[in-house]
């Protein structure tokens, strides 16, 4: 198990990087609000007493922006530890001051973490509470939806389903409509999406599409711990993409991974919300100190709370 003392400390470096984001909430400069977000998140991270490796972060090595793929983090003395990063997720939306912008981290033992390349990923994901692979990346949308309705002893025409509104899902999103499926669209931020789909407050049944390669990692790690099921695979379009996957110790391009294969063992998972958002609420300034909104899970612990904490600036 993940030392449970770092617990806190983990959620510190989310809470310091969504309060170095929204400095710049409705600024319309997403590179600052991002870079804002690094820098706090990175200071953050290298006062804790541990040996971390980004695995997924801000840019692949050759970038050498700052959390990097492959960086190492914390003072050099502790556990050997894997870290997935992602200081803004939905850059966009910090930067107009739309909801659902947070800063989220996942935290496993030295070998437990996918590092997937920065390139795009389809996913697939359901809550908890389905039989074991019962949703399949290859399967048809109607297939997949009349599994899930077929589960839950309902008509798909009472599922809802969560797609990021892109060109690229129209397929996807003429086969729900057929259906009559409800559809969520979101602008941006399917880390959210898709742990929407475990959030018993939340309508959503089911994410599908394609989205970011490191967002999937990160989602699947909240997923992990909250018993949903997921599946993906890593769109590979160029002979570069294949390469950055190579590099990262990737030897099977077209392999669907479940949760299980991209996160092994314990695992923390923290999120702290920069605006307003579905699952958090964003940082509140308080003059001298701000308000922090954080979703925490802790496998091993099995933590899964949402906590308010006030921070000094
Ligand atoms: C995806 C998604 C992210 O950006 O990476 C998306 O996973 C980028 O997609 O959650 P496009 O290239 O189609 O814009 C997010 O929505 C936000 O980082």
């Amino acid at each position: 198990m993940i030392d449970p003392k770092l617990l806190n400390k983990f959620i510190k470096v989310c809470e310091r990087a969504a309060f170095g984001a929204s400095k710049f909430k409705g600024k319309n400069d997403k590179v600052a609000a991002d870079k804002a977000a690094v820098d706090e998140m990175r200071s953050e991270l290298n006062k804790i007493d541990i040996r971390g490796k980004v695995v997924i972060g801000e840019g692949e090595m050759d970038e050498a922006p700052m959390l990097y793929i492959g960086e190492k983090v914390g003072t050099g003395k502790g556990e050997n530890l894997e870290i997935a990063v992602d200081p803004l997720e939905g850059t966009n939306f910090a930067a107009k001051n739309l909801p659902n912008a947070i800063s989220v981290m996942a935290v496993a033992k030295k070998g437990c973490l996918l590092s997937a390349p920065d390139t795009y990923m389809e996913k697939i994901a359901i809550g908890a509470g389905y039989p074991n692979n019962i949703i399949d990346l290859d399967n048809t949308v109607e297939k997949n939806i009349k599994l899930i309705a077929e589960a839950k002893g309902t008509k798909p025409e009472n599922l809802t389903a969560c797609v990021l509104k892109r060109s690229r899902h129209d397929k996807i999103i003429s086969s729900l409509m057929d259906l009559k499926v409800k559809i969520k669209f979101i602008d941006d931020g399917d880390v959210t999406g898709v742990i929407s789909t475990v959030d018993i407050n939340s309508p959503i049944d089911i994410y599908l599409g394609i989205g970011g390669g490191p967002e999937g990692v990160l989602a699947a790690a909240a997923l992990h711990c909250l018993g949903g099921q997921m599946q993906t695979r890593l769109v590979l379009n160029t002979d570069d993409e294949v390469n950055r996957a190579k590099t990262l110790g990737i030897t099977d391009f077209k392999k669907k991974y479940t949760i299980s294969e991209m996160i092994k063992g314990d695992v923390i998972f923290c999120a702290t919300g920069v605006t307003n958002g579905d699952i958090l609420n964003g940082i509140i300034d308080k003059g001298d100190s701000f308000e922090a909104n954080s979703f925490v899970l802790h496998k091993n612990q099995k933590i899964s709370k949402k906590i308010k904490n006030i921070l000094k600036k």
